[in-house]
């Protein structure tokens, strides 16, 4: 066995905060194996930095240490710093090599070869992804690439895992979590215009969802609902939806009928984590979120990264046909993506099923996490594949 210590992982933004997220979760769960140096190259620091709370000591020109040992540099920092190649190089979503890493480390050297090429892809349940994880593309200069899929399959690269432990919400944000408890300011409109379900104690929820997603819809049927619900909705969540205006400062809350918003702060990522499990039910988006929110093991509505001809309704249905979530919930999936979701799919009834069949949705929660236990590893499935293609040491 061979040891591959250094690991770049490369990190392009393109939108967002996912493939910043994706890649922060991804050097995390390397750098967990003991002797492991792994840096985190980004052309946009500052967005990985977002998901970092407190920000991690360092700086533009060194790189910021996180607290799992991983080194964030930016890429335009990396001709200063770049010291010892890599032995792996993971690339993702097909991004470019940063310009400093473009060429070859020198040959003939005593205790150098060419670092392994690894390139992650996007997740996907789609069955077409089996065929394709793990294939090699050769490159100029007699170099290879080789193309890895994260997925829900033992044929797959399988999923980075559950962060463990998980950390303790602060005490603040786990009042807001609770909604039997009182948010400050105290709630005060409360409209009867809705009938009202006593003999059930009212649900928390997150939302982190697109602009483009059918949200103010939703609240619409969630504060005309039979249930009182309370979503969390992070900073940079816009708060103009629909009729309601929820303010930025968290803490501030709107509230009509059965539902209330409350603005919570953008969390650090292990905090965020923490969240999706504190509640009855979260709302994620595009690829990282979704992950946790199902190793969070509670029922999930997922708006999916929209994609050009639709596809991320394919990526939907795939995924619905194999985790088989309760029928109302899968129906408020596909509404919610834009899909067909049923004849008579209007949102106040798609919400007034998936309540009736939440507790089914909360025991197939926890049934699916244990399924995804039984996945390989991401890193491990990276770590492994490395060492089985690396180039011997000359
Ligand atoms: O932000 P996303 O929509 O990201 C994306 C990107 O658009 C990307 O280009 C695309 O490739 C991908 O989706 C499919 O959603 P995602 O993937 O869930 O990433 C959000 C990250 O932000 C995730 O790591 C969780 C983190 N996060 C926090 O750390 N704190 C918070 O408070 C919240 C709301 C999220």
């Amino acid at each position: 066995m061979q040891e591959l210590q250094r690991w770049d992982v490369i990190c392009q933004v393109v939108d967002h905060y996912g493939d910043a997220g994706v890649c922060l979760r991804l050097a995390r769960a390397l750098a967990a194996t003991p002797g492991r140096e792994v840096r985190l190259l980004v052309d946009r620091p500052a967005v990985v930095l977002d998901l970092i709370r407190p920000p991690p000591p360092g700086d533009a020109g060194y790189g910021w240490r996180d607290r799992s040992g991983v080194r964030v540099l930016g890429w335009d920092a990396l001709p200063g710093v770049a010291g010892a190649p890599a032995d792996v190089v993971v690339e993702t979503f097909g991004c470019e090599l940063p310009p400093a890493l473009q060429t070859p480390p020198p040959t003939g050297l005593a205790d150098q070869r060419s670092p392994v090429w690894l390139n992650l892809e996007h997740l996907s349940a789609e069955a077409w992804v089996e065929g394709c994880h793990g294939l090699p593309s050769p490159q100029p200069g007699g170099r290879t690439r080789w193309f890895l899929f994260p997925g829900f399959t033992d044929r797959t690269a399988g999923l980075c895992g559950p962060t463990t432990p998980p950390p303790a919400l602060p005490a603040t944000l786990a009042r807001w979590a609770d909604a039997t408890a009182p948010a400050e300011p105290p709630e005060t409109r409360r409209p009867d215009d809705a009938p009202r379900d006593v003999a059930r104690r009212p649900l928390t929820g997150s939302v982190f969802c697109y602009r483009e997603s059918p949200l103010p819809d939703l609240l619409d049927a969630i504060q005309r609902g039979p249930r009182e619900v309370r979503l969390l909705v992070p900073a940079g969540m816009p708060g103009t939806l629909g009729a309601r205006r929820l303010d930025d400062q968290p803490g501030a809350i709107w509230q009509a009928g059965r539902l209330t918003l409350l603005r919570i702060p953008f969390l650090d990522q292990d905090i965020y984590d923490a969240l999706l499990a504190a509640c009855d039910f979260n709302l994620v988006r595009g690829e990282d979120s979704f992950v946790r929110a199902q190793w969070a093991a509670r029922p999930l509505l997922w708006a999916a990264y929209r994609q050009a001809g639709a596809a991320h309704l394919d990526k939907l249905d795939a995924w619905l046909a194999r985790c088989d979530m309760p029928l109302a919930w899968a129906a408020l999936q596909t509404w919610f993506n834009g899909g067909v979701a049923g004849p008579a799919a209007e949102p106040a009834a798609l919400w007034a099923d998936a309540l009736a069949s939440l507790g089914d949705t909360e025991a197939w929660a926890q049934t699916w996490r244990e399924r995804l236990l039984t996945l390989p590893r991401l890193e491990r499935t990276l770590a492994e594949f490395a060492e089985r293609h690396a180039s011997p040491l000359e």
